[in-house]
C-alpha cells in the first residue's frame, strides 16, 4: 500500500491543499484525489489555533468516508469531540478559534459540522495500523510494547505523548523522549511536539514541523520514507518549537 500520512494541520486548509497538490493529488469534487490510488492519512490535531478548522474537518469527513484517506484523533480533536458532546471543556489552548468559527455558522450548519466530527471521531481508532502492520500512525507516538492494545494508559500516550505528570518552569508538561529508547521494527510516524524539520529517530518519524507556529506542513510517505513539505503562511513563533539534544 502507498500512503502520504500528513501532519498536524491545526485549520491551516490552505497549507493542506498545497501539500496535497506537491504530493500529486488532483481536485475531484473538491476532494484532493491521487492519480494512482495513494490515499491520504492524518495523525490527529485537525484544528485549533489556524484560520480553517471546519473546513479540515469537512475535507477530511469526505475523505475518509469514501476510502481515500485513514484518520487517527489527536489530543485537540479528543478536546473537540468533548466540546461537541456538550462537556465542560476549557476553550483554551486554539480551540477558541475552532469554537468562533462554529459559532459563526447557522443552527442548521453548526449540526451538520457537528455531526460530521462526532461521526470520524467515533469511527476512528486510537491510532492506525497500516499495511499489515509494519506502519503505524499515532499521534503523539506508541511504545512498542502498546502497539496492540487500546486501554487507558495507551489512550493517553497516544493522545499525550510519553508525560511523567511534572511541568517545565514554563508551565508545559515534560515528555519523555519515548524514540530515543523505540527499537522496533514498525515503521512510527506522529506528530504533536512541533519540531523545525521532520525527526527521524530509530524507524520512528515526528512530522509535526509546526504549520500552525509558521513552520512547515510535513508528509510522510510511505513505503518510500520520503518528506515532503510546504512553508506556513502562519507567523512565525521560535518559542513553540522543540528542541532535541
Ligand atoms: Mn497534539
Amino acid at each position: 500500500m502507498k500512503v502520504d500520512v500528513i501532519g498536524d494541520i491545526h485549520g491551516c486548509y490552505e497549507e493542506f491543499a498545497a501539500l496535497t497538490e506537491k504530493l500529486g493529488y488532483e481536485l475531484n469534487k473538491g476532494k484532493p484525489l491521487h492519480p494512482e490510488g495513494r490515499k491520504l492519512a492524518f495523525v490527529g490535531d485537525l484544528t485549533d489555533r489556524g484560520p480553517s478548522s471546519l473546513k479540515v474537518i469537512e475535507q477530511v469527513y469526505y475523505l475518509v468516508k469514501e476510502g481515500a484517506a485513514y484518520y487517527t484523533p489527536g489530543n485537540h480533536c479528543d478536546k473537540l469531540y468533548r466540546y461537541f458532546l456538550g462537556r465542560i471543556v476549557q476553550i483554551t489552548h486554539g480551540l477558541e478559534t475552532t469554537v468562533e468559527e462554529y459559532e459563526n455558522l447557522s443552527k442548521k450548519e453548526q449540526d451538520r459540522i457537528k455531526k460530521m466530527f462526532i461521526s470520524l471521531y467515533e469511527n476512528a481508532p486510537l491510532y492506525l495500523t497500516l499495511d499489515d502492520g509494519r506502519l503505524v500512525v499515532a499521534h503523539a507516538g506508541i511504545k512498542q510494547g502498546f502497539i496492540g492494545k487500546s486501554d487507558k494508559k495507551v489512550k493517553t500516550f497516544v493522545l499525550y505523548g510519553d508525560i511523567t505528570g511534572e511541568k517545565h518552569p514554563n508551565g508545559m508538561p515534560v515528555r519523555r523522549d519515548w524514540a530515543k529508547e523505540y527499537s522496533g521494527e514498525h515503521v512510527i510516524v506522529y506528530g504533536h511536539t512541533p519540531v523545525k524539520e521532520a525527526r527521524h529517530v530509530n524507524n520512528t518519524w515526528n512530522i509535526d514541523t509546526g504549520c500552525v507556529f509558521g513552520g512547515k506542513l510535513t508528509a510522510f510517505r510511505y513505503p518510500e520514507k520520503e518528506i515532503v513539505s510546504v512553508p506556513s503562511s502562519m507567523p512565525y513563533k521560535e518559542e513553540k518549537f522543540h528542541q532535541f539534544d
